[in-house]
């Protein structure tokens, strides 16, 4: 490896498991994990670990010279619900933690960029199922319009300033080492905690919303594949329409109930209905598949497996 790696926002729901990844690839030495806090221990005690708030530009740049860091995984973000509740919040977060990177890699401090966008960015006026890769985006959440802003921006930098920049739209991703925080999709995973502990879980969607999802392992292998792919293979540099599986919470619920006859689902469908309303129910990812080869893996069934299994250790 030339430089080090740097992930911004390691301790949250997807950027603990990629920092073990890319630990496990690249060496525990190669890869920075930094946040706002040290309260994931894990990571904390398993490589060199920084504290950095991603709005501190200049805290980004001391780190990237200090470690030598050539590439950013950018994961601080306030996700769908929260950034209901914190419009400003959302929308300072969001952008100005994407602005502090693209700019270090236009000035070349850094050579590559990854950046999470979300299925967040399509809206009621996208078509629901199957949604193609280009289509109508007019996204009603802060944070659905965070990504289709910065989406845009990501693809101005690399045609403007060669940024090699590279994302993908992630639907909801379901795991079991870390928490989601704030997010519309976030039932997926609170379900299967409930299912041990209560064998009951009274959902904040309504029973048939279907939405995209995905494995975190499909998820993390996604994003290590498309950063590890040749840069002449990367055509899309907005974001990647990402898809693994779809799924209603009705679904899920009988899923479960394969392993656990006795779990029972409630629904009171709460604010977070009308933003999963909003979104689409399947995603269409033949460019994806067609440039860089992804392929998931994991079905609801397996999914509801794994999650159990580790969840009951
Ligand atoms: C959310 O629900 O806000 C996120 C997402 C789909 O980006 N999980």
């Amino acid at each position: 490896m030339s430089g080090k790696i740097l992930i911004i926002g390691a301790g949250g729901q997807i950027g603990s498991e990629l920092t073990y990844k890319l630990r496990a690839i690249h060496g525990d030495e190669n890869v920075i994990a930094s946040d706002l806090n040290y309260n994931n221990v894990g990571l904390v005690n398993s490589g060199t670990f920084e504290i950095i708030d991603a709005m501190d530009y200049a805290s980004i740049k001391i780190c990237c010279e200090k470690h030598n860091v050539d590439t950013i995984y950018l994961m601080a973000a306030i996700l769908s619900a929260t950034g209901e509740k914190y419009p400003m919040k959302a929308w300072d977060l969001n952008m100005q933690s994407l602005f502090h990177v693209l700019n270090l890699a236009k000035a070349k401090a850094i050579k590559k960029v990854f950046w999470p966008s979300s299925i967040a960015v399509f809206g009621p006026t996208t078509p629901r199922e199957d949604t193609p890769q280009h289509t109508v985006m007019e996204p009603t959440t802060v944070y659905g319009i965070t990504k289709q802003v910065g989406e845009r921006w990501c693809q101005y930098y690399h045609e403007k300033y060669n940024v090699d920049v590279r994302s993908i739209r992630y639907p909801g991703i379901i795991s079991w080492k870390t928490l989601p925080g704030g997010g519309t999709t976030d039932y997926a995973v609170e379900i299967y905690h409930e299912a041990l502990k209560a064998k009951k879980y009274d959902c904040f969607l309504s029973e048939n919303t279907a939405l995209p999802m995905m494995y975190m392992d499909d998820a993390i292998d996604a994003t290590v594949s498309l950063m590890s792919t040749k840069e002449e293979n990367v055509q899309i540099r907005s974001s990647y329409n990402l898809s693994g599986i779809s799924f209603t919470p009705k679904q899920i619920a009988e899923s479960i109930k394969k392993q656990i006859p006795e779990f029972e689902i409630s629904y009171t469908p709460d604010f977070r209905q009308q933003i999963a309303d909003s979104w689409p129910s399947s995603i269409d990812d033949t460019e994806a598949r067609a440039q860089w080869n992804w392929k998931h893996q994991y079905n609801l069934d397996g999914i509801t497996k794994d999650m159990l299994k580790n969840l009951s250790k």
